[in-house]
């Protein structure tokens, strides 16, 4: 007995893997293995001898047993230590091959105009999507029956039932961020406020969604030579030329009085655009001087203060500086697109760097 003990404690000792384990248990332990062969010599014994045999085999074929399951375990622990070491995976690493983003051309757009004009004095305001039928209309001069609310496509939002108030609208210009730095600030102010707005409207030209930036200064002594040196100072940084000439066309707007829209000087020479030079005009941009009830309404008083507006679209100026063709294209999310007309990131603009580096 103390031969088969070694003999298979040597064994299982020696495996090395579970296959090998269980040919070891099926020859010593298994039912026609060498133990039960041994414990069917009993019925052949005295019951003397039996009664020293009998405990001595359990007892070997216990002994057997808690050797192959702890083999076993030893086995299945370096088996896996074994996979750890092999199959490692570093967690912290990124799901997707890394792939650079990029800006888009309405946020370097903004980013380069919110320079020009901070170097001229503007701060930047910014207000929510979600106005008040007053900030966007009554306060603007636009009262409830006025033509120019329904010019506008604006987008109202739902009350709830029973809720008489006017509805909500999606901002349809960022003039109500005006309205808001003047109740929250007063006078002098100069501010420009960037933004997206919204109007029910969508063909070759206009998206439901598109971006101003508007332009506010008032004080005690404005007028609309200020608007003008301000406009073509913007103009010349921004398409980084050295003169323009800018052109002033009598126009009408309920929130300003006089009224100007403005074209700049341009060539279009074989699809070619050339800011500055040549005999035609490009409308850029709306303006005026503001009108004495609006700045009644953002809590300024209009017998000792004056100034001028100004709102421009962004995602044209940036068409029109970058060349890119299709004002649709811009609110696709086409990565390709993205990727061909977008910045590089960390790229800020700023006019001492030049602006497009
Ligand atoms: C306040 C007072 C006056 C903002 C102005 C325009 C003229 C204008 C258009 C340009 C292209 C809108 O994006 S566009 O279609 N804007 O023509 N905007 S004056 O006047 C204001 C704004 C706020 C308190």
């Amino acid at each position: 007995m103390d031969d088969l003990k070694a003999k298979y404690l040597g064994q299982i000792a020696g495996a090395g893997d579970e296959n090998a384990l269980e040919a070891i248990r099926v020859a010593a332990v298994g039912k026609k293995g060498e133990v039960a062969l041994k414990m069917r010599e009993l019925g052949k014994m005295t019951p003397e001898e039996r009664q020293v045999a009998g405990p001595a085999l359990n007892a070997l074929k216990d002994e057997i047993n808690s050797a192959l399951s702890a083999k076993k375990a030893a086995l299945a622990d370096a088996a896996l230590d074994e996979r750890l070491r092999t199959e490692w995976l570093d967690v912290t690493l990124p799901t997707r091959a890394r792939r650079q983003g990029s800006i888009h051309p309405v946020s370097q757009a903004t980013e380069e105009l919110t320079a020009i004009f901070a170097e001229l004095g503007f701060s930047v305001a910014e207000g929510p999507r979600i106005e008040t039928d007053w900030h966007n209309f009554d306060a603007l001069n636009i009262p409830g029956h006025h033509p120019a609310r329904a010019e506008m496509d604006t987008f109202y939002m739902r009350r709830a039932e029973g809720d008489d108030r006017p509805p909500h609208v999606l901002r349809t210009h960022t003039s109500p961020v005006q309205i808001r730095s003047m109740e929250l600030q007063g006078a002098p102010i100069r501010v420009i406020c960037p933004g997206g707005v919204y109007r029910a409207d969508y063909d070759q030209t206009h998206t439901p969604m598109f971006h101003q930036v508007e332009g506010l200064a008032i004080d005690k002594d404005i007028s609309m030579a200020n608007l003008k040196w301000v406009l073509e100072e913007f103009v010349k940084a921004f398409f980084e030329v050295d003169d323009v000439e800018l052109r002033f066309r009598a126009s009408h707007f309920p929130f300003t009085e006089p009224s100007a829209e403005v074209d700049i000087r341009c060539s279009w020479d074989n699809g070619q655009l050339k800011i500055g030079e040549g005999d035609d005009w490009m409308e850029i941009l709306g303006s005026g001087m503001v009108h004495p009830k609006v700045i009644a309404a953002g809590g300024i008083d209009p017998e000792v203060y004056q100034g001028f507006a100004f709102g421009i679209g962004i995602d044209r100026l940036a068409m029109l500086k970058y060349g890119i063709p299709d004002l649709r294209a811009f609110f696709d999310s086409d990565l390709r697109w993205l990727r061909h007309y977008g910045f590089a990131a960390l790229d800020m603009p700023n006019l001492h760097g030049g602006l497009s580096r």
